[in-house]
Order: structure tokens, then sequence, then C-alpha cells
């Protein structure tokens, strides 16, 4: 299987220069960049079931931080974001869990994808990431699993809609609400306690949709799953240095173990 046969190529030809310009220039200038229909839709239901199959070995996993992705500063003042706690519930399944045979696998280590992310990201370099755990990711959300407020650490995530959850489930995004210069932090406060709904908006992860985000600018989260649909999302990694890997620290937290050591039952 060719795994570029499972994306529309009739939309999104990868190899037109002018495609991911047009990213580049959406993601540069918004934070963001969706590519509605990215994958056939006559392929999602396999993928689906490929999903299913890989749910029941996900990893459930509970955190709490501030929306830095840190430890409260209770030197801060009462209601500064940096001393709010927020909570997360996601299941994840591991690179090393997608059998050799998986469509999801095939379509993340296909190179020509991996340089139009890289195109689309107007990168120089762009490596699959190292590690052998959050190279590829499924995220599972299932019924009262949700993503807090949160910042990331990273410059862009590269996701892939699967299937949506019946309700809940929205990637809501406070687009851009900090820069390098302005923390903004009476706004993000504002987010927080849902005060500022007009610095909010849904993006649309319809399933089949291809997202790049630069969260490190943009506060997001997911929101609460209700309903017996899961929702699935791929998490495709890369760094711009080949070999990249992440600690043993985010390892235990995300995955519950270190390489060779046995998936948690
Ligand atoms: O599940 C998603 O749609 C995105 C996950 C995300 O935002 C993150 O891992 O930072």
């Amino acid at each position: 299987m060719n795994p570029g046969s499972l994306i529309d190529t009739d939309r999104y030809d990868l190899a037109d220069p002018s495609l991911a310009e047009s990213c580049r220039r959406q993601f540069e200038d918004e934070g963001v960049c969706i590519l509605p229909g990215f994958l056939r839709a006559d392929v999602l239901p396999s993928l689906v079931d490929e999903c299913r199959a890989l749910e029941p070995q996900a990893f459930h996993s509970r955190s709490s931080s501030t929306p830095y992705l840190t430890q409260p500063d209770e030197s801060l003042p009462l209601g500064h974001p940096g001393r709010r706690l927020v909570h997360s519930s996601v299941e994840v399944v591991a690179y090393d869990q997608f059998p050799s045979v998986s469509l999801l696998r095939a379509l993340y280590e296909w190179d020509p994808l991996t340089d139009f992310v890289r195109r689309c990201l107007g990168l120089d370099r762009l490596h699959r990431y190292g590690d052998p755990f959050g190279a590829l990711n499924l995220s599972v959300m299932r019924e009262g699993d949700e993503l807090c407020w949160h910042f990331d650490m990273a410059d862009f995530v590269v996701s892939l809609a699967i299937q949506s959850s019946l309700v809940g489930g929205e990637f809501e995004n406070a687009k851009q609400v900090r820069t390098a210069n302005e923390p903004n932090f009476a706004a993000v406060a504002a987010v927080l306690d849902d005060a500022a709904p007009e610095l909010v908006r849904t993006e649309p992860m319809t399933p089949g949709t291809l997202m790049l985000f630069n969260g490190r600018w943009s506060m997001h989260r997911v929101t609460t799953i209700h309903g017996p649909e899961s929702r699935y999302v791929a998490l495709l990694a890369y760094d711009t240095e080949p070999g990249t890997d992440s600690s043993p620290e985010l390892k235990l937290s995300r995955y519950g173990r270190l390489p060779g050591e046995r998936v948690p039952s």
C-alpha cells in the first residue's frame, strides 16, 4: 500500500509549491493551519477500525499543572495564571504499540508527508521524532477525559483527526493570546475563568482534518468528552534535529513505562 493513497490528492497535491506556501502563510499569520478532508473519506472507516483495535492499549494518565505546564508559584498574586492548577485526563497509545501493518504508522513514516509538513512550517530541515514512544501517538479520549487549558513548550504540533466524540471533545483555541514580549496574564486568566468567549474559537477538527498548530502562544484545550464514541486524534511528532528523544520523566508520566519495560495493564 502506498501511504499517499490515504490522502485526498485531488484536493491536496503535496508536490504543489503553492499549497505548502499558502499553508506556511496561514501557519505564520494565525498560528494554525487546517486542511479539512486531508484524508480520503473512504479510508476513514479503516482508520477508525485501526484506532478501535489500539484503544484498549492506551495508557491513562491524570495530571495537574499550571497552563504553562509548571507547578504553581505561590509567590504570585491570587488569580494569576502562574499559580492556577488545571487538570487533565488523557489516554495515549505510544509509537511502539502501532503494529507494522498500521496505516497510521505507514503514513507517519512516509517521507513525502514529512517533507510536506516541513515546507508548510517553512523549515529547512525536519526529522521524525527519535522518541520510541512519542514519535507517533494515538490520543484516545473517552467519557470524562479532557485536556486542560495549556500552552505547549514546542513551536508546532501536527495532528490528524480520525473520529469525533458525540458531545465535547472540541479543540478550543485562545489564538495567539500571548506573544514573546507580552504574556497577557489578564487575558489568560479571563480565558481560564471562561470569562472571555470573544478570545476563544473552536477549530474545526472534523474527521480527516490535518492540523498544524503552534501552541506556544495560543492557549488551547480539548473539552470534556461525553457519550459512547471515543475521540481519536493521531499526533505526529517531528523535530528540526535528528534523533531527538523525550526525558525518562515525561515517558513515565505519559506512557507509564520506560523503553524495554512492559506496558502496564
Ligand atoms: O488532541 C488534540 O487535538 C490536541 C492535543 C494537544 O493539543 C496537545 O497535546 O497539546
